[in-house]
């Protein structure tokens, strides 16, 4: 008989990182922008700005001097985020568009104090930045796991791991706020449904202010914000084919008291025709004519509480800097 080992333990790998991404992402700039450009207000969704450059772009802005919810959002967290480890002996951390996990490290590290951190699971469209965040983690943080979903949180959320013990949700930057109303609950329904009865979300949300400020952030002076706008003109014109010259618009940022949002444009400088090849599509612009490229949401506590509460959710904690410029929220499934 063969001398025969006794069976080992097999040690869980420190990464693993499933994609649920098929090309129905391509598919999907086709959609809106057919949609988007032959509706008689035209309009394309805020998603497609961030290729590689409009990823970089994003970078840029979170430095500017006008652009106040990264700096904001992170001095909330660098206060409160021992506080948050306490409350929710978090042993996961779920992040939903995860991207360079920047301010993640202030909670990780939290976690990690607490002694309860075992596991990382970022979400994002971007396979390389989960990848490269993943491999930093475990070399920054001994004994972590990072479970990385490549997804898009609007369609895979499903994907996620059951989770293996107290996990704490974080949606950051504000994003939830690129939704308009009705959409946003649907997502925030769905994230609800990752939450089980040992389980928060921490959810960052920009808060109304003076309009100034708002559009300031929105139309900085290096113009940086302008070509993050105009960026998704070269992702139509890449992806699909299409001839359109960004310098054929200007950028456009107004903040809308009533809805209580940032609008993102595009204007049309001169008349034109453009043809995007992939959908032999041709798109009329009149000189002046806009196209809305982002909606982002202001809010006030009474607009979050009830956007959660719409959701199934309820308020544990309401984080704000010492400015009141934005708000980081804690909160639970709401008891049946
Ligand atoms: C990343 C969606 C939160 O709405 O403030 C920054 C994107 N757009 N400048 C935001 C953005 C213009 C940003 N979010």
């Amino acid at each position: 008989m063969e001398p025969s080992t006794p069976p080992q333990p097999v040690a869980a790998p420190a990464i693993q990182i499933d994609s649920h991404l098929d090309g129905i992402g391509e598919r999907s700039l086709a959609d809106d922008v057919l949609d988007g450009l032959t509706r008689p207000f035209k309009e394309l969704p805020p998603k497609h700005f961030y290729d590689a450059h409009g990823a970089e772009l994003f970078d840029r802005i979170c430095e500017l001097p006008e652009y106040y919810p990264t700096r904001a959002e992170r001095v909330i967290l660098e206060e409160r985020a021992t506080e948050l480890a306490a409350l929710t002996g978090a042993v996961e951390l779920v992040e939903l568009g995860s991207g360079t996990a920047a301010k993640t490290r202030v909670l990780l590290d939290a976690l990690d104090a607490a002694g309860t951190l075992e596991r990382y699971i970022p979400v994002d469209v971007t396979e390389s930045m989960v990848r490269d965040c993943a491999e930093e983690l475990i070399g920054e943080y001994p004994g972590l796991r990072v479970h990385g979903v490549i997804g898009d949180f609007e369609r895979h959320l499903r994907h996620i791991p059951p989770a293996a013990g107290p996990r704490l949700v974080v949606f950051l930057g504000g994003t939830i706020g690129n939704f308009p109303p009705g959409s946003r609950r649907r997502v925030l329904r769905e994230i609800a449904g990752l939450l089980g009865e040992d389980d928060y979300l921490l959810m960052g949300t920009d808060l109304v202010k003076d309009r100034g400020v708002l559009e300031a952030a929105y139309d900085d002076t290096q113009g940086v914000t302008a070509e993050f706008n105009r960026n998704v003109l070269r992702v139509v014109n890449r992806e699909l084919r299409a001839d359109f010259d960004p310098e054929d618009f200007d950028h456009v940022a107004l903040f809308d008291p009533q809805h209580e949002w940032i609008e993102m444009r595009l204007r049309a400088r001169r008349e034109f025709t453009a043809l995007v090849g992939e959908l032999d599509l041709h798109v009329h612009f009149d000189e002046g004519e806009e196209v809305r490229t982002e909606i982002s949401a202001k809010f006030t506590p009474e607009r979050v509480t009830g956007d959660l509460a719409a959701a199934g959710m309820e308020l544990v904690r309401w984080l704000t800097d010492p400015d009141e410029l934005f708000a980081l929220t804690l909160s639970r499934r709401a008891a049946e």
